[in-house]
């Protein structure tokens, strides 16, 4: 009985089958209501905000303490010391390609963000500034961090 049962979900609903099984992170990681890529490959903060477009996401968004420490938990995890994040300082920082700007939640490293010689306005989080918030030059190569909706 149990079998026919699913059988016949799958003849009935088989749009909502497939929509089970696109849903959800696949090769991503899952964590909340987000999927995360890290991608260990070393470019330059601009190229990493269009290859997570490309790959149907964007640059990760850090809004919790929660999501900060899941995020260096990937990097302890690999063995990377530092990784681009979102942000991005304009006359004031937000989050790529959100525009949001960063104020409910910030993890700065102390006497971050510095910017310092004047050259720095992209958000990374490294090894050397304790895990936590550091601003640095954009055009530093660094691994980074894709995310994406785990509902879309
Ligand atoms: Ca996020
Ligand atoms: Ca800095």
């Amino acid at each position: 009985m149990g079998t026919s049962l699913i059988m016949m979900r799958v003849l009935l609903f088989p749009g909502l089958i497939l929509q089970s099984v696109l849903a959800g992170c696949n090769n991503w990681d899952q964590f909340g209501d987000s999927c995360y890529l890290f991608n260990e490959t070393s470019i330059i903060w601009m190229q990493a905000m269009w290859s997570c477009y490309e790959s149907g996401g964007w640059i990760v968004q850090i809004d919790s303490q929660d999501e900060d420490n899941f995020i260096v938990g990937l990097m302890k995890a690999r063995y990377v010391d530092t990784v681009w994040t979102g942000g991005f300082a304009t006359a004031h920082w937000q989050w790529m390609p959100s525009f949001i700007r960063i104020k409910e939640y910030t993890n700065w490293s102390q006497g971050q963000p510095d910017n310092a010689e004047g050259k720095e306005g992209c958000l990374s989080i490294s090894k050397f500034s304790h895990y936590k918030w550091n601003d640095e030059a954009c055009g530093n190569r660094h691994p980074f961090v894709c995310e994406k909706s785990a509902n879309s």
